[in-house]
């Protein structure tokens, strides 16, 4: 049994698909950050730096903080969305291109869409380019494939698991799909998955997954 420590973020939902597509028994606890839930003496002994998601494996006590390296050390535990010994390479890229590219810019992108933007424009001018950049390169590594990682025509990965819950986002980021078509057929293609609309629903409901 594994307790996911998580809330209704992008970061969040990476773990919840990933527990709900492994189809282990996991619990989901709600961590409400809007409340300062985070920064409770119980949570920071989880999650030492004050962030969801985190996990703690119930028979042993070990605590995993931070979505890529959660993502990972599951993936590794239970084999399985990796893809082949050589397409490992490829999950690595697009896992980390998420955590340190796609991520930050969307996130800087929540955060004016949310609280304004007191840094003034050049700031938010950046970060919209940043995130068009993300959905730029996003769409071109899926022209000719189904999946982010792999060979061929790719493997469904945790790196998948990792982009999707950000690009759900797309009205926040007044982002029109239909601009990037390869990530908007990508994009709804596992929308539609039980696994995933099970995992964006965790710890609970909030809206419908968005389907442009
Ligand atoms: N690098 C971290 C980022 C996690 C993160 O930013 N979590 C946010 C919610 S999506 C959070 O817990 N914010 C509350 C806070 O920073 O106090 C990861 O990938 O796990």
């Amino acid at each position: 049994m594994i307790d996911l420590y998580t809330w209704t973020t992008p970061n969040g939902r990476k773990l919840s698909i990933l527990l709900e597509e492994l189809g282990i028994d996991y619990e989901a606890h709600a961590v409400n950050i809007s409340e300062g839930e985070q920064k409770s003496p119980e949570f920071l002994e989880i999650s030492p730096t004050g962030k969801i998601p985190a996990i703690r494996v119930r028979a042993t006590g070990q605590t995993v903080m931070e979505s890529g390296a959660i993502m990972l050390w599951l993936a590794e535990r239970e084999k399985r969305f990796l893809g082949a010994p050589d397409d490992k390479a490829s999950v690595l890229e697009w896992l980390m291109w998420q955590m340190s590219a796609q991520g930050p810019a969307l996130g800087r992108i929540h955060q004016f869409a949310k609280y304004g933007n007191p840094l003034g424009e050049p700031a938010e001018t950046k970060a919209r380019e940043q995130g068009a950049r993300a959905y730029a390169d996003l769409d071109a590594r899926l022209a000719d494939r189904d999946f982010v990682s792999g060979s061929g025509r790719g493997v469904y990965t945790i790196a998948d698991m990792a982009i999707w819950p950000w690009v759900s986002r797309y009205e926040w980021h007044e982002t029109d799909l239909h601009e990037y078509p390869n990530v908007l057929e990508w994009y709804r293609r596992l929308a539609e998955w039980p696994a995933v609309q099970r995992g964006y629903h965790s710890p609970h409901f909030v809206n419908d997954v968005p389907m442009p």
